[in-house]
């Protein structure tokens, strides 16, 4: 508690310059206000009119919101329209030069890609994937590095209909089968390798291991992107080159117009049970969430040069990197390398050349420059700057503070930005010219977005406690359903207890000024450096060890990534003999764990008992974990768990 308590005397407040808010596409509180009173007032005109005013339809909705299926929620439904016609063909005849996407790749080389380019490009690879059999409806994975193509893969799904589905290149074999498997894919598009830190690392023999481990049977075509050049194995029935594919292809292909609930994507996230959930996104209620964030929190204008940091592997990186950014016709910065290679001054590097206006990305990296270099900033030029961004995780007050001051010269207003994959769009965040901001909140929802907090029993609280964040109102940006799992949806987002509000997995609290301060995930979900990981699917990996009995994986905190993963592991045998034997086998189950996941989700630290910590009733006790794993004193009563003499073992730290 003594954490929250602190935040919570938060006394920095920053508001908006005048410089700022004259130029604002929301200036002033008032202004804000106003825009929450019309959506309080007619919720559904509210967002019809946004859905009218932003998107070109290929055909006019009639129907706004239809609840009758609660929580199945169907928005704009008898609308039809195409994301890639919205986020391509719009821009042709305005701004045909412009520059879509400026590419700098791991070795700082630079690609400029106008919107003329992108959309021939687009048209070109989805007139591809139509020459293989791929249609509307179909699931196809997408597992490639940053590049200019993956965003291209994306756009021409989206251009045929079909469903994409981006397994982050980081992820393992196991993963990516788990994915393709649940999704049922019938292509894969992915590339040789990739380059990171001047180093080049295979992506293909990871998809042709997870096709060679079974279940996989729809897959019929997978097509390879040459990036590093590297030797691949070949299968002359599926495997086909993208250059080979894309050249053939004319440059005009015709958008495919879908319904506006046609599910434009599903992307896989972390739950608290050990099965990635498939959180699938609509085609109209989804975009109008990115275009209207953009212009709200983002505070869009034509002249900006945006750069968002993320992998188009994350939610981040579908909605203000592939969608957003494109559908208001901005340019955008994408990056394929690391932020620390060559060095620690990128980032600040590339802001500079590029004169990039909007820099948004992760604590956990803003964090990690800090430590690597505090002063690099003042290095480089970053006048061009004029808002930066947050999202991920909870950013705490120093790094805020040195993210204002050092890299935003005191100038820039920061965006603490909260939402989720399922949200698919900012959810509570400062509209920078409108709203004074502090270290450490991401102030207030968004206009239209009926976020507030609740207790157990589904009732709001008004004190400053907090409890569970919940979403009252459907919004159009959110997730539909879990892929081929529509009870785990309902079960889990719209539990009884919520009367029919979204429940987020998240507990928070409101300061004074209403502002929300995120405080945590409520289920078993670590948050390490921004990225959702559940403890139960790192128990899972573990456990199909032939070594391990028994696992369980807590969170602590971490300097730099936010929470580190410590499992608690029962091994078939006896434990570890000495401390050399328990870290060799240690680091075993952690590269065991990279494999069956991926290197982010390896234990920073794995500790051996003969037993965990249960009640009587045999639950684990993961709050005595918890504390076990932070190093603090128990001072609960121990006197319920069937076997207390267990927690000194567990206290052991392998060195
Ligand atoms: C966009 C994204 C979602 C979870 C979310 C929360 C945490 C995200 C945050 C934040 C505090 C912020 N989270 N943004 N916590 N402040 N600004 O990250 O999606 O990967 O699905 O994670 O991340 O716990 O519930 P996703």
């Amino acid at each position: 508690m003594s954490n929250i308590q602190s935040v919570l005397h938060e006394t920095r407040v920053f508001n908006p310059t005048d410089d700022f808010v004259k130029q604002a596409n929301v200036s002033g509180m008032a202004s804000y206000r106003a825009m929450c009173d019309a959506a309080a007032k007619d919720y559904a005109g509210f967002w019809a009119n946004l859905a009218r005013e932003t998107i070109l339809w290929h055909k006019p909705f009639t129907r706004t919101l239809d609840e009758s299926k609660a929580p199945f929620y169907k928005w704009f439904e008898d609308g039809e329209l195409n994301v890639s016609y919205n986020c391509l063909d719009r821009h042709l005849a305005t701004q045909p030069e412009k520059n879509a996407i400026i590419f700098e790749a791991d070795d700082g080389k630079v690609t400029k890609v106008s919107y003329r380019e992108l959309h021939g490009r687009v048209c070109q690879f989805a007139n591809g994937l139509k020459s293989r059999g791929i249609k509307k409806g179909d699931r196809v994975i997408v597992y490639m590095p940053m590049s200019v193509e993956a965003v291209v893969a994306m756009q021409a799904c989206a251009r045929i209909g079909a469903i994409h589905s981006v397994v982050f290149g980081g992820f393992s074999s196991k993963s990516l089968h788990e994915r393709i498997t649940d999704a049922q894919a019938v292509a894969v598009i992915t590339a040789d390798g990739q380059f990171r830190g001047g180093k080049a690392m295979a992506l293909k023999p990871a998809v042709d291991e997870a096709l060679s481990l079974g279940g996989c049977k729809a897959v019929h075509t997978v097509i390879v992107y040459r990036r590093t050049g590297g030797e691949v194995q070949w299968d002359d029935n599926t495997n086909v080159w993208w250059h080979d594919l894309f050249n053939s292809q004319p440059s005009a292909c015709e958008p495919e117009w879908v319904g506006a609930e046609h599910p434009l994507f599903i992307l896989y996230t972390s739950g608290s049970t050990g099965k990635p959930k498939g959180v699938q996104h609509s085609t109209a209620g989804y975009l109008l969430g990115t275009m209207v964030s953009l212009q709200w929190v983002f505070d869009y204008k034509p002249s900006d040069i945006f750069w968002c940091t993320a992998d188009v592997g994350w939610i981040t990186g579908h909605s203000y990197v592939a969608y957003g950014p494109l559908a208001m016709g901005a340019t955008q910065v994408i990056f394929e390398g690391v932020p620390t290679y060559p060095d620690a001054g990128r980032f600040w590097k590339m802001i500079q050349d590029h004169k990039v206006t909007t820099f948004y990305t992760a604590p956990t990296a803003i964090r990690s420059l800090i430590k690597l270099g505090g002063d690099l900033p003042k290095q480089y030029d970053l006048s061009s700057l004029r808002l930066l961004g947050t999202v991920g995780e909870p950013i705490n007050p120093e790094a805020w503070m040195w993210y204002y001051t050092v890299v935003g010269q005191s100038r820039c207003p920061i965006v603490d930005t909260w939402w989720q994959t399922e949200t698919g769009c900012h959810m509570i965040a400062p509209l920078p010219g409108a709203m004074p901001i502090k270290p450490g909140t991401c102030t207030l929802p968004l206009p239209g977005i009926m976020a507030t907090i609740v207790n157990e029993a589904g009732d709001e609280v008004h004190d400053q406690h907090g409890g569970f964040l919940v979403i009252k109102k459907p919004f159009p940006s959110q997730i539909r359903t879990i892929w081929g799992d529509p009870e785990r949806y309902k079960k889990g987002y719209f539990p009884e207890e919520m009367h029919g509000a979204y429940l987020a997995g998240d507990s928070a609290h409101r300061d004074e000024d209403g502002y929300f301060w995120i405080m945590g995930r409520i289920d078993d979900v670590l948050n390490v450096s921004g990225h959702r990981l559940g403890t139960m699917e790192i128990e899972s990996a573990l456990v199909s060890n032939p070594l391990v009995a028994e696992a369980a994986v807590v969170g602590k905190p971490h300097e730099i990534k936010g929470e580190a993963v410590v499992a608690f592991v029962v091994l078939k045998g006896s434990r570890p003999a000495d401390a050399a034997a328990a870290k060799k086998l240690a680091e075993e189950l952690r590269n065991w764990v990279g494999k069956e996941i991926g290197p982010i989700a390896k234990p920073d630290e794995i500790r051996f008992g003969e037993n965990l910590p249960k009640t009587r009733s045999g639950k684990i006790m993961r709050r005595l974990l918890r504390a076990v794993a932070k190093g603090e004193e128990i001072t609960q009563d121990v006197s319920t768990l069937e076997n207390p003499a267990i927690l000194e073992q567990l206290k052991e730290v392998i060195k």
